[in-house]
Formats: C-alpha cells, structure tokens, sequence
C-alpha cells in the first residue's frame, strides 16, 4: 500500500470478543481476517479502550442502573456498559492470537472518567485529543482504512472523526462486527458511514485500493 496510507485498528481487545466483558457478537471472526489485511500496509496503527475503574459509562458505578440504560454524564448523553477495558486488566489487553509485530503505536482512549471515549481521536465532548490525527499528519498519511470493534460505536465514531479530519476513510466491511444493542444498529452504521462519504469495502477487494 502507498506510503500515504494506514490501517487503523479499532479496540480488537479480549473484552470485545467472546467471553469478555462487553463481547460484540462474532467480533472473533475479524481476527484471521485483519491478520490477512496487515501485508497490504505498512503503517499500521492501533486504538485501546482504557477505563479507570471508576469509570462514568460503567454502570456499575452509578447505584441502581443497569447496562444499556442512558443517563447524563456532565452534560452528555452516555450509555452505559458493563466494566470493561479496565486498565492494566487482561480484557483491556489485545488477543495474542493477533500479529503486533508491524504495530507502528498504540492510541490510548477513554482515560478520563467523567468521560467516554468511542472515537480513536477525540473524546465524546471532542475535549481532548489521544494525538492520533498528529502522529498520522507527522506520518504523511492522507488515507486511513478502519477495522476492528464494535462497528456501532468506536469504529464508527473513529471513521466520521478520520472523514472530518479530512483523511479519506474506507471502511472495511468484513473486518468489523456490531454490538447491535437495538438489532440493525451495525446497518444504520453503515449507510451513516456510507452517507458521510466513507467507503466501504470488502477486503476480497482490498488490492484494488493498492
Ligand atoms: C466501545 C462501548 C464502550 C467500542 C468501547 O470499542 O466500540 N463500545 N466502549
Ligand atoms: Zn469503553
């Protein structure tokens, strides 16, 4: 792939997988398929999920909720999750099965307790910034294609954040899955992305964007 060009991986963490914490349906299934991706770049990018315990989206710490519910978290709409991503825990950890070795950084996100954090770029009151944008204008990089967990939320807050940023975004498609909270949520993200002029492809066809 052109020099200008990244792979963003978007929290491909054992808690988004089956049997963690906050496991998106099938997420497993991405893995062998990002593996197969990795040769096609050679600026390859990661972003984690990375909670303190204490954490405002974790319902568990606000008495009498439970996950899925919505509430206000200083001043914004937040749904909130079951722990997970904890830092330093094992599900905030990547899958060992997953090929790091060409893993040029690492984007921390979520740090912040009073806020939540679903874009790789910036936290949801857009506040603060985890220094991705930089390290990809530093890099020469004008191209970003997205994969990784959960489709619905951080992976598409991170490809709108990239479009806005004014990277071309291509999403790919297989290399995602859903949390589907509401069923179709994973649909809706796509023709959200399609509509905001994110691409969307499969990665059968990824030599073609070579
Ligand atoms: C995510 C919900 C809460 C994600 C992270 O990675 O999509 N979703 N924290
Ligand atoms: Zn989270």
């Amino acid at each position: 792939m052109s020099p200008d060009t990244a792979l963003i991986l978007v929290d491909v963490q054992h808690d988004f997988l089956p049997g963690g914490a906050l496991a998106v349906p099938q997420g497993d299934e991405i893995l062998p398929i990002i593996d197969s991706l990795q040769p096609y770049f050679d600026s390859i990018v990661a972003t984690q999920d990375w909670h303190p315990a204490q954490h405002g989206s974790f319902a568990a710490n606000h008495a009498g909720t439970q996950p899925g519910e919505q509430i206000i978290l200083e001043g914004l709409s937040q749904i909130l999750w079951p722990i997970h991503c904890v830092e330093g825990t094992k599900g905030a950890d990547f899958p060992e099965s997953l090929d790091r070795s060409r893993w040029k950084s690492i984007f921390k996100k979520g740090k912040n307790p009073q806020v939540d954090s679903y874009s790789g770029f910036f936290d949801n009151a857009r506040r603060e910034d985890t220094g991705l944008r930089n390290y990809l204008l530093l890099g020469g990089i004008r191209r970003v294609f997205i994969a990784g967990l959960a489709l619905d939320y951080c992976v598409k807050f991170t490809a709108l954040d990239a479009k806005t940023l004014g990277f071309e975004t291509f999403l790919i498609t297989d290399a995602t899955r859903a949390v589907n909270l509401q069923p179709g949520d994973g649909k809706l993200a796509i023709e959200e992305l399609k509509a905001a002029g994110i691409v969307c492809l499969e990665s059968k066809n990824l030599a073609k964007y070579v």
